[in-house]
């Protein structure tokens, strides 16, 4: 499948998949409540300009986001989202910039892309929208299949595991099925161990000492742990967890340590920082 995005510029999105180098996901949470990014990029020109930036900077594509994942956060109606994401996407499909819809919604999917997204990035791998496997798979684009046990609200207590590595795998590995079964190609697939998502952060220290057993399921990896809640709770100190804009030191450590372990991708909020980290493994790498 080629993607042409609005200037003629083809991003050809088998690349996406069979990259050499390491995958950097630039984050655009077009939404006023995310956790880490909430509301800075509420407006179409703040956004564009954004992720035209991190495009420049060195992201292999932007994920672009309507609606807030945050723990307990309350759901929009498909409309909102659509309004949201859709005149961000043409505005970025026109300036040659690749990206992937972040939507557990089957016709927001299929909206975006047709605006131009090129992957779609389900943080409920599938099981939101019994629909979203029908888009993806008449699609044939690239489908991230992320572990969900259920949607923000109730995810606090979703995060109740005997051996969360275990679980995680298989539970992706059921996900994994669905979509092979509903038509999805092999190739097309990209599996998350879903960092902060009925998690506690004992879950998200294990899964990420143990990313290499989620590596061994066979599919390219994307690791998303970029300013998550549980790195503050890491660097607290007598004034609470460390706010979400000081996490980056944190983030950048979790990179390296998960392109060690052989992941495909990360998705990051500061690309140029995660770049550059991504450019101190590769070199280490090349003088082993
Ligand atoms: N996390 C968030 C949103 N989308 N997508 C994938 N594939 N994996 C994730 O872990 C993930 C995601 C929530 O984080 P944010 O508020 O920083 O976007």
């Amino acid at each position: 499948m080629i993607h042409t995005t609005g200037k003629g510029n083809v991003v050809p999105v088998t690349d996406l998949l069979t990259a050499a180098s390491p995958v950097i996901v630039g984050v655009l949470n077009v939404t006023p409540d995310s956790f880490s990014d909430g509301g800075r990029y509420a407006s179409l020109d703040a956004a564009v300009t954004h992720a035209v930036q991190m495009n420049t900077d060195g992201a292999t594509f932007v994920d672009v986001g309507g609606e807030s994942t945050r723990p307990g956060a309350e759901r929009i109606d498909a409309d909102t989202e659509r309004a949201r994401v859709l005149p961000v996407i043409a505005e970025l499909a026109a300036e040659g910039v690749a990206m992937s819809i972040d939507t557990t919604r089957a016709s927001v999917a299929a909206a975006a892309l047709a605006a131009g997204a090129a992957v779609v990035n389900d943080v409920s791998g599938g099981l939101a929208d019994p629909d979203m496997v029908r888009v993806v798979a008449d699609a044939g684009c690239p489908w991230v299949l992320m572990h969900w046990r259920g949607h923000s609200a109730r995810m606090r207590e979703l995060a109740v595991y005997t051996d969360v590595v275990k679980e995680v795998c298989a539970e992706l590995g059921a996900r994994v099925d669905a979509a092979l079964a509903g038509g999805v190609a092999a190739d097309r697939i990209v599996v998350d161990p879903g960092i902060g998502f009925a998690k506690l952060p004992e879950h998200n220290w294990r899964l990420s000492a143990r990313l290499e057993q989620v590596v061994a399921l066979g599919f390219p990896v994307l690791y998303a742990s970029s300013r998550k809640s549980y790195l503050g709770s890491l660097l607290a100190d007598e004034r609470g967890p460390r706010p979400v804009d000081e996490r980056e030191a944190a983030t950048i450590a979790t990179t390296v340590l998960a392109l060690e372990a052989g992941v495909w991708g990360v998705r990051v909020h500061d690309v140029r920082a995660n770049v550059d980290a991504v450019k101190v493994w590769q070199a280490t790498r090349a003088a082993r």
